[in-house]
């Protein structure tokens, strides 16, 4: 085959990014496949938002790679000639749409599709080239290099490289204005009154209304209400949403960066994590607007560090140990947590205020804030001992912005600990107390965040003990831990035993039940 044949070249639903590495150097001689396949809209029962805002924003952008003179093949969820699998369109697309030279495709996000694709290139009758996906801000290679011989990986560390070589928030080879993180400033308590601005959303196009009327029609038992619908499915649009943000929220998204309100779904964050991970913009255009509204006085510094830390640090960062620790990091279970989810996860069921709270903003919005994923959700599911698969499949199922490399090592490292200390060096497990001090949910509760045992006790409080007096052998060594454990040790026998039982109770009222046998 001769060097100038076309190529086909795939794009992925979140690889919507016209600077995307298997678009480089394309010609109109060339076939760009994309398909909407039911593997990748069922390999877990995503959040009905999640599959109508990739369905949406993938047409939208096939749409604009046509007017650009390139050639599409688009196979829609309904084509009943589809294979309903990426590597099978790949295939079929090979079979049926002509000869081409090579195959390009970028490196995918997750795991399993990583395996199909190397697979299919493997037995590929044309050369399959795979791109490294250059949107992220650091390569594997990079990550690599940053946690060789390094005894523990802290996101810390990683950030100040990152600062470094990307000069984001530095003066010279100094951090601005002297100090790397603001994190201590970021813990404010919302004062009663005080209101969140309101968030641009998006009432659906025509585009985004027929994705919405074929994901009604093809997956109606999934997760999740659609009548909310608001997220950016355009380029364009998410270049809208990020302005708003800068002007009406980063100035203040420091000050209540950790704070929670009943009602406030959204607060100060920024919701960008479905239009950077889809691919609609770009993680380090995102930063430098945000580093200008500081240059230019309209932001603090506090704030524009804080969220900065999010995209360049955390995002960075997980995605290198995902990339660096699997498969093997999707298998860890520290703990040896094995119950079973309860199903108030599912249904908002629940007397609960701040696990309402945020189940409902993930039926009605596919979206939590981080605050509630990670000491309300994440910090009750690890109290209980929820096995570390049931949460996965959660987090994936939920959440409009989910895909495996950020999720697994948020739930597995950050959240439940159960990848031992990889991500984080101790467990996130709170009592009611911190929820309380974080936010105004409490009040309308029906249970005492001061009660440790007894019907009315929150339930977070005897969760919490119980977590210690179980993991004591594990965990009471860790260094971080030392002044809960002190606080655990001015508990008599009777009080444990007392601890113990109502956790216990607290277990099966909730059915986080252990499998049977
Ligand atoms: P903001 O609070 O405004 O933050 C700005 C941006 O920073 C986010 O859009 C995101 O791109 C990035 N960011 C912030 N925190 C993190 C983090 N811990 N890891 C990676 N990026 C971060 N984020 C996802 O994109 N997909 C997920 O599936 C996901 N699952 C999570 C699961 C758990 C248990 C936890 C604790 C966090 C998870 N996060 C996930 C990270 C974070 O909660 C979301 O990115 C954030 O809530 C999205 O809302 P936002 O855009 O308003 O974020
Ligand atoms: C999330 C998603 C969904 C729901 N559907 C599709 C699809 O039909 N076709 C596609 O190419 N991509 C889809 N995606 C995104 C993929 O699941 C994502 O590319 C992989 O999980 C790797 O990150
Ligand atoms: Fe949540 Fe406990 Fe507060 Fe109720 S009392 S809102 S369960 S922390």
């Amino acid at each position: 085959m001769s060097q100038s044949a076309p190529s086909l070249r795939l794009v992925l639903g979140d690889q919507l990014s016209l600077n995307l590495a298997s678009l480089a150097g394309a010609t109109p001689a060339d076939l760009i496949l994309m398909a909407e396949v039911r593997e990748e809209a069922t390999y877990v029962l995503h959040h009905k938002q999640k599959i109508a805002l990739t369905f949406a924003a993938m047409r939208a952008f096939a749409a604009g790679l046509e007017a650009q003179g390139l050639r599409l093949r688009y196979v829609r969820i309904d084509d009943l000639a589809s294979t309903g699998a990426i590597t099978g369109e790949l295939g079929r697309a090979l079979a049926e749409a002509g000869s081409f030279g090579r195959v390009i495709l970028t490196e995918c996000g997750e795991w399993r599709l990583r395996s199909a694709l190397h697979a299919f290139a493997e037995g590929c009758a044309v050369p399959v080239e795979i791109r490294g996906d250059s949107r992220f801000l650091c390569s594997h290679a990079d990550f690599e290099a940053w946690a060789r011989d390094r005894k523990e990986l802290r996101m810390e560390w990683f950030y100040r490289e990152m600062r470094r070589s990307t000069g984001l928030l530095m003066d010279g080879d100094q951090p601005a204005d002297g100090r790397w993180n603001f994190d201590a400033e970021n813990r404010k308590r919302l004062p009663p009154g005080l209101r969140a601005p309101r968030r641009q959303r998006f009432a659906p196009d025509a585009v985004a209304r027929e994705a919405i009327a074929d994901v009604e029609r093809l997956f109606p038992d999934h997760f999740g209400d659609l009548e909310a619908f608001g997220w950016p499915t355009t380029a364009a649009q998410a270049q809208e949403a990020l302005d708003h943000f800068l002007r009406d929220a980063l100035p203040l998204f420091g000050d209540w960066q950790d704070a929670m309100a009943t009602g406030e779904p959204f607060l100060w964050h920024s919701l960008v994590s479905t239009s950077i991970n889809l691919g609609l913009l770009d993680p380090l255009e995102v930063c430098r607007r945000a580093e200008a509204e500081w240059r230019a006085g309209r932001a603090p510094l506090n704030a524009v560090e804080g969220f900065v830390r999010q995209i360049l640090g955390w995002r960075e960062f997980v995605r290198g140990v995902y990339w660096l620790k699997m498969p093997e990091y999707g298998r860890r279970n520290a703990l040896e947590a094995d119950r079973a989810l309860p199903g108030l996860f599912w249904s908002g069921e629940t007397d609960m205020v701040c696990v309402r709270e945020t189940v409902v903003a993930a039926r009605d919005h596919a979206y939590a804030h981080h605050i509630q994923r990670l000491m309300v959700t994440g910090n009750l599911m690890m109290l209980l001992g929820v096995h570390p698969d049931a949460v996965d499949d959660w987090y994936m199922t939920v959440f409009a912005d989910a895909y495996e490399w950020v999720e697994m090592p948020n739930t597995r490292g950050m959240a439940t600990f159960a990848d031992g200390g990889i991500v984080g060096s101790k467990p996130y497990a709170a009592s009611g107390a911190y929820i309380k001090r974080m936010s105004d949910h409490c009040g309308g509760c029906r249970y005492d965040p001061a009660a440790r045992t007894g019907e009315g006790a929150c339930p977070f409080n005897a969760l919490y003990w119980d977590f210690l007096i179980g993991n004591e052998a594990r965990l009471s060594g860790n260094a971080r831990m030392a002044m809960p454990y002190r606080n655990l040790a001015r508990f008599g026998d009777a009080e444990r035993a007392a601890i113990q039982a109502s956790a216990e109770a607290v277990r099966e009222r909730m059915g986080a039940v252990r499998p049977a046998g």
